[in-house]
C-alpha cells in the first residue's frame, strides 16, 4: 500500500462461509443468538449478516414430522481466516457449550450449526463435506440465505435461487423474534 493511502474500512481479511443454524428445543431463539454472540466473539470470525429466523417442521430422516418440536432455522454470511476443520471446531465448541447432545442422527437438538458453503469449495472430506451435502434441496437452508445473499451461488448446484424455487419443505418467517440487537433482520 502506498504510504498515505487511507486503508479501507472494511477490508476482507480470510475468506467468504456461510452458516446454517437450527434449533428446536429450548428457547430456539435465545439460542441462536447465543451462538452468533460466541461466534462474533471468536477472532478469526467476522459475522458479516444475518437472515430472519423461520419457522419450519422438522425433517427427520423418514420425512417432515408434524410431531416433532418445530425448528426455527437462521443462516449467516461470516469472513473467516479459518480453514474448515478449523471453523468447523469453532462451531461444534459453540454447539456443545449451548448443550448439543449427539443421541440421534437428525434427532431435536437446542442448536445445529452447518458449514453450508466454504468459499465455494468442493470437498467429499467426512469430517467436513462442502458444500453442506444437503443444502441443494432444504428450503430451511436455501431461503434464509437468500436473506444474507440474494445472488448466492451453490457450488455444484447453481444459483440458490432457482434451489430455493424448487425445494418443497415449508418455511414461514418467524412473526416477531429477530436475532440482532436492535430488532432488525440485517
Ligand atoms: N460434517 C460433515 N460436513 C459438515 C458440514 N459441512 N458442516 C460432519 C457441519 N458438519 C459437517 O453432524 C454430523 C457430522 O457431520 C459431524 O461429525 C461433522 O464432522 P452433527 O451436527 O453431529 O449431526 P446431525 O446434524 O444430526 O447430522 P447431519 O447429517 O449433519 O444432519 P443435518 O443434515 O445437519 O440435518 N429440520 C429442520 N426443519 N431444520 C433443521 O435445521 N436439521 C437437521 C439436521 C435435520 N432436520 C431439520 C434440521
Ligand atoms: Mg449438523
Amino acid at each position: 500500500m502506498t504510504p498515505g493511502t487511507a486503508r479501507p474500512q472494511r477490508m476482507r481479511v480470510g475468506v467468504p462461509a456461510v452458516l446454517a443454524f437450527g434449533s428446536n428445543l429450548g428457547d430456539r431463539a435465545a439460542t441462536i443468538r447465543t451462538a452468533l454472540d460466541a461466534l462474533r466473539a471468536e477472532p478469526g470470525i467476522r459475522v458479516e449478516a444475518v437472515s430472519r429466523l423461520y419457522e419450519t417442521p422438522a425433517l427427520k430422516l423418514d420425512g417432515i414430522d408434524q410431531e416433532a418440536p418445530a425448528y426455527l432455522n437462521a443462516v449467516a454470511r461470516v469472513d473467516t481466516v479459518l480453514d474448515p476443520l478449523e471453523l468447523l471446531a469453532v462451531v461444534n465448541r459453540v454447539e456443545d457449550a449451548l448443550g448439543r447432545l449427539r443421541a440421534e442422527r437428525w434427532g431435536d437438538r437446542t442448536i445445529d450449526i452447518d458449514i453450508v458453503d466454504y468459499d465455494g469449495i468442493v470437498s467429499d472430506d467426512e469430517r467436513v463435506t462442502l458444500p453442506h451435502p444437503r443444502a441443494h434441496e432444504r428450503a430451511f437452508v436455501l431461503v434464509p440465505w437468500l436473506d444474507v445473499d440474494p445472488e448466492a451461488v451453490l457450488a455444484g448446484h447453481g444459483r440458490v435461487a432457482d434451489l430455493a424455487a424448487r425445494a418443497t419443505d415449508p418455511v414461514t418467517v418467524h412473526p416477531d423474534e429477530t436475532l440482532d440487537s436492535d430488532g432488525d433482520a440485517r
